[in-house]
């Protein structure tokens, strides 16, 4: 199974796996719906139509880590975390770059992610030892170790500093998020094959007083192996993901986000408008999996946006890179410690 994948990569049974994964992704222009908008087109007073800032391009840097543990053949755990740095480009209107004298800056967040664990149970098989079918549940949570007042820093507009970032600056949600999910795996050597789903839902408000979209995903995927150290892999991604819920303390009672201070009075830019995320995005991704030595597995996959629908305005995805690195460990429980290699080398 492709490891960019969430419970992609699930160890022998009694052996742990260590996953570590950089994945930039870049994104830009602005879109409303399915169609790219043009900064000058939003930008003007902050009027509640137009907005004095707008952003113009994001990236996000994402290091992640992994660890899984076989208990038995059919149940797997494992736990992920991230430090993630955002680095967003915003433009100003003529206002503020008269009175800033500048054309505009580039906000930034970095921090540690919400922590996950998952497990992951397999329902049915074909074949305990080389199954060609297998179909298993994922199940788990999301805890709050990331943050939700992430504050602007640089910002060159008098009185913004120490303001609240807007929603996707934050690295967390802020709330405890159960996750489902449901993965189908199926191979026909050298060929394997499969289909992913998983929703992330966000049932009730943070301390902010909001709550994030709850997000549906769904993979299919193909995998080739060419050679015995080395499969080529395809995916078919997609995403659904809510608005937020409203906005947070700081913006809808204290005003912050809003022109002058005022929470009646319309959002600085758009990113502070709840309403302006999620909606539905499907992407291509291409990669491959190396296996330089045994039990060490190294994934390089890019990935391309086919279809953006977005509540908008708001940046859409333009690409993402993802490295991963992945390593088993046997236990002395393990079927490989005791000398019996199972008849895989690639692909699980
Ligand atoms: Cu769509």
């Amino acid at each position: 199974m492709p490891l960019n994948i969430t419970g992609g990569g699930i160890p022998e049974t009694h052996e742990f796996r260590f996953k570590v994964s950089q994945m930039f992704m870049a994104m830009g222009s602005l879109r409303d719906g399915t169609n790219d908008i043009d900064n000058a087109d939003i930008l003007g007073s902050a009027n509640g139509t137009t907005f004095a800032v707008a952003p113009e391009e994001m990236r996000t840097y994402m290091t992640m880590g992994s660890v899984a543990y076989s208990f038995t053949d059919d149940f797997a755990m494992m736990a992920m975390m991230s430090y993630i740095r955002n680095e967003m480009d915003m433009e100003f209107n003529g206002a503020l770059q008269g009175s800033t004298g500048t054309r505009g800056f580039t906000m930034t967040s970095d921090g540690q992610s919400d922590l996950t664990v998952l497990g992951k149970y397999r329902f049915f098989t074909d074949d305990h030892l080389a199954p060609t079918k297998q179909a298993s549940v994922l199940f788990g949570l999301s805890l709050p170790t990331g943050e939700i007042e992430k504050e602007f820093t640089n910002n060159p507009v008098a009185g913004q500093n120490g303001t609240i970032h807007p929603f996707k600056m934050q690295t967390g949600s802020g709330t405890v998020d159960p996750i489902i999910g449901f993965t189908f795996q199926g191979s026909t050597d050298p060929w394997w094959y499969g289909a992913n789903a998983q929703l992330e839902a966000h049932v009730y408000d943070n301390d902010q007083g909001y709550r994030r979209g709850s997000e549906l995903r769904y993979d299919f995927y193909v995998m080739h192996q060419v050679h015995h150290r080395f499969v080529l892999l395809g995916e078919l991604q997609g995403w659904y993901e809510g608005t937020f819920s409203r906005e947070p303390y700081r913006g809808r009672i204290l005003g912050e986000g809003h022109a002058g201070g005022n929470p009646n009075s319309g959002f600085l830019s758009p990113l502070f408008d709840p309403q302006n995320y999620g909606g539905h995005k499907v992407a291509v991704s291409l990669g491959f999996q190396f296996q330089p030595i045994p039990l060490h597995i190294l994934e390089l996959v890019a990935t391309l946006p086919i279809h953006q629908d977005l509540n908008g305005p708001q940046l859409r995805d333009d690409y993402m890179l993802q490295l991963t690195y992945y390593v088993e460990f046997p236990t002395k429980n393990s079927r490989r410690h005791k000398g019996f290699k199972p008849p895989k080398e690639l692909g699980f």
